[in-house]
């Protein structure tokens, strides 16, 4: 494209209509219109070509413009005033931030603790890679800060799924119309992957049946014909339960079973163990439902399961999910459209992410894991060996608030001696303890190009408006800082434009005609795979075997169970039964569906809906405690305890209680939230956050 076209194409309209993305961490990653009226953003609209964003946008999204005119949006660079925690900050300029910030990390650069003592700390504020996975990864490898282990999500389900079908990639959905039976397997989709449900309605105009299992009877397991209310942390042994009953009816796809997996033999001789009866006294659940659903599940042809990250947040969150995945495979549900399972699409998008972070930059340094942030900062070696952490530049993320064990993380931000900095919209719980906040900009205000988690296709997004106040992208603010830093290396200078030419510059089979004119003039692109996409028909795997992987040697080598196997969460009956008896009750910390993990909660449209922090309560543990509907109740653990307005409905198992998240703990009474409860403990692959293996009791405040 010439070059004047280009720069006609990409100059700011003041009135019409703009393509952009949604910048949020869902599956869904859908293509906005947004319409721009002198200069202004009006409104932002779901486009109705996408095949996946079916012309509609989430309760939280609709309000886009709302969020990026809020009255409270960070404008200037701001330095810290009052005492740490505070929240007092006075105005201050981009040239006196960047010279502090400058000036101090090299400092620290320069001591005897060296750049090591500098941790980045970011997640999926935006999951765009250019203000997300670039030039700050650049700037900080050629630091030679801390690297930060990103695990807070979805690790454990991604190793999970590389161990069984070799990545994280799996079934459409844009085959579950096609679909004859749909699990919605730890996934609250109505909240948390909305888009996905017009694909699922499509499939029960046929008749197929919709069944959910979860602990809550979230608004999705309402919708669902079926609610399996299953023990939180025991779906590995119901996957188990399953198979059992698979190859017990002689239901088994022999033919994929001799083809394309390894270890079926053995798989079978593992899945003789898992009786109905045994499977029902670890999963809480009648062993009837366990047949039915197995043989439902063999019956079917092409069953779609949507797993999602809700069930591995628990100590064996990635075996459970490696156990899961091993279902399509003893069905030979894989060869069908519609059937399989899905957890993510996310390492179809194979974007050069070499070169857009260079990891290859700077010396070897050691990695910090971010559901660890109150060990790290707390620790005279942050938990890992060498220096402690003396500075700490936050952006795209609110671990004050989403971080597990915060109590530890805020005695942590406490540290006098830490030099803390936020990159921000919003003077979030995070915020409130830095030294110097940087206001950044949103979604409307700057370039980015985005990969899914839960479809194929790839989305580019426009600026739409002007910077507000003096925002500046995250991007432009490290290369600012490079600057400062006296960082000669000229990639420390690349644009954004040039950030997204260098993403899509990749020999990959799956990108290949992914191109910055389609983007420009599209918006969107689908992936080079066919629609529906059905990733192992052919009993082709990206495991070293080349199989699907009931036996895995890698397993093997990590200490681990080479087969699928339950691993009881830490904080059960199994493994601590002392605990449980003085914490009875496993809180589960789900979205609540107004908020985007802490995102929206300052939204006060959004807040009509959702007041204030309230936790469910099954009415048989309510009674045994004397607490009434509207109660104010403390949820508390050895770890810490927030205050909560009691819910009472049977749309809980008994045992469990939820309270819908993120709060910010600067908007609740108690200044609390969820994660004064949580642990900083490790599921059992990719070192992820056990967020749902958390045991507390609800008393009456
Ligand atoms: N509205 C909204 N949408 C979101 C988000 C948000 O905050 N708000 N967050 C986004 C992000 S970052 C993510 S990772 C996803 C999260 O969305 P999901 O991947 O769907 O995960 P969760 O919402 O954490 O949990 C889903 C369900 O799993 C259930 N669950 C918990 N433990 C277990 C268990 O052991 N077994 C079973 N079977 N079920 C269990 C919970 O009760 C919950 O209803 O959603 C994304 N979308
Ligand atoms: N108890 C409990 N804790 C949880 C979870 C749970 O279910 N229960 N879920 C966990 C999960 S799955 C996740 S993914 C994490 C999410 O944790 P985070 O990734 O920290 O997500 P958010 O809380 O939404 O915070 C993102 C912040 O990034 C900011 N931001 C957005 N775009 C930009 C930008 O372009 N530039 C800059 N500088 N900032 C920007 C937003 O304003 C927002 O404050 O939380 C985890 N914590
Ligand atoms: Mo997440």
């Amino acid at each position: 494209m010439p070059e004047e076209i280009l720069s006609a194409e990409i100059a700011l309209t003041r009135d019409g209509v703009v393509r952009g993305a949604c910048p949020h961490d869902c599956p869904d990653t859908c293509a906005m219109l947004i319409t721009v009226e002198n200069g202004r953003a009006v409104r932002v609209a779901g486009d109705p070509d996408h095949p996946v964003t079916n012309g509609f946008l989430c309760a939280k999204v609709n309000r886009y413009v709302e969020r990026t005119y809020h009255d409270d949006r960070l404008r200037t660079p701001m330095r810290r005033t009052g005492p740490k925690g505070s929240g007092q900050f006075e105005p201050i300029t981009w040239d006196a931030a960047l010279d502090e910030i400058a000036t101090r990390l090299g400092e620290i650069a320069r001591s005897e603790d060296g750049p090591q003592a500098i941790l980045p700390y970011s997640y999926a504020g935006t999951m765009g890679l250019v203000q997300g996975s670039s030039m700050d990864h650049r700037f900080f490898h050629l630091l030679g800060a801390s690297k930060l282990d990103r695990t807070i999500c979805s690790m454990a389900g991604t190793i999970g799924m590389r161990m069984t079908v070799g990545a994280n990639i799996g079934a459409d959905g844009e085959g579950v119309p096609e679909s004859d039976l749909v699990l919605l397997w730890g996934t609250n989709t109505l909240t948390a992957n909305p888009h996905l449900w017009p694909f699922i309605l499509k499939a029960r105009e046929r008749g197929t049946p919709i069944i959910c299992i979860d602990p809550i009877q979230t608004r999705t397991a309402m919708q669902c014909d079926e609610w399996i209310p299953i023990r939180p942390g025991t779906d590995a042994a119901l996957a188990l339960g399953m198979m059992h009953v698979v190859f017990a009816r002689g239901l088994e796809d022999k033919d994929y079973l001799e083809r394309h997996t390894l270890g079926h033999e053995a798989m079978r001789e593992r899945a003789a163990e898992w009786t109905p009866e045994r499977t029902a006294a670890v999963t809480g659940l009648p062993m009837e439902t366990i047949v039915s659903l197995g043989e439902r599940f063999g019956r079917a042809k092409a069953a779609f399961i949507r797993v999602n990250y809700g069930l591995q947040r628990h100590a064996g969150g990635g075996m459970a999910v490696r156990t899961i995945a091993c279902l399509p495979a003893v069905a030979g549900h894989w060869r069908r459209a519609g059937g399989g399972v899905q957890l993510s699409t996310s390492a179809n998008f194979q974007f050069n992410r070499a070169a857009l972070e260079r990891p290859d930059l700077g010396p070897p340094v050691r990695t910090i894991n971010m559901i660890r942030l109150g060990d790290a900062l707390t620790l005279p070696d942050a938990g890992v060996g060498g220096p402690p952490v003396k500075a700490m530049i936050v952006y795209n993320s609110n671990p004050a608030s989403v971080a597990p064990d915060r109590n530890a993380v805020l005695q942590g931000l406490a540290r006098e001696d830490l030099f803390t900095v936020v990159l921000e919209h919003f003077q979030t719980d995070t915020a409130d303890w830095a030294d110097i906040v940087l206001p950044a900009t949103t979604q409307l205000e700057h370039w980015d190009i985005h990969f899914a988690y839960g479809h194929h296709y790839v989305s580019l997004n426009r600026p739409a408006i002007a910077p507000i106040g003096e925002a500046k992208p995250n991007s432009e603010i490290f290369r600012l800082l490079a600057a400062r830093m006296g960082m000669t290396n000229p990639i420390m200078q690349d644009d954004d434009l040039t950030l997204i030419r260098q993403a899509l510059c990749s020999q990959l089979p799956k990108i290949q005609g992914v191109t910055m004119e389609g983007l420009l003039e599209r918006g969107w692109m689908r992936l080079n795979v066919p629609t529906p996409y059905l990733p192992f028909a052919d009993g082709v795997f990206s495991t070293p075997s080349g199989k699907c992987e009931f036996y895995s040697q890698r397993m093997a080598k990590m200490g681990l169970d080479p087969l699928p196997t339950y691993t009881p969460p830490y904080e059960s009956v199994e493994r601590d039964p002392e605990l449980v008896a003085r914490f009875p009750l496993t809180l589960i910390s789900s979205p609540a569906h107004t908020f985007l993990n802490t995102t929206f909660v300052n939204l006060t449209s959004l807040r009509r809906q959702t007041k204030e922090p309230e936790v469910l309560l099954h009415p048989a543990d309510a009674e045994r405690r004397a607490i009434a509907v509207g109660a104010m109740v403390t949820v508390r653990n050895d770890r810490g305890a927030f205050l909560a307005r009691a819910r009472v409905e049977p749309t809980i198992r008994e045992g469990v209680v939820w309270a819908p998240s993120i709060w910010w703990g600067k908007l609740a009474a108690d200044g609390a939230n969820a994660n004064q409860t949580t642990s900083q403990r490790e599921t059992d692959l990719g070192h992820g956050p056990v967020f749902y293996d958390n045991q507390v009791e609800v008393e009456m405040a």
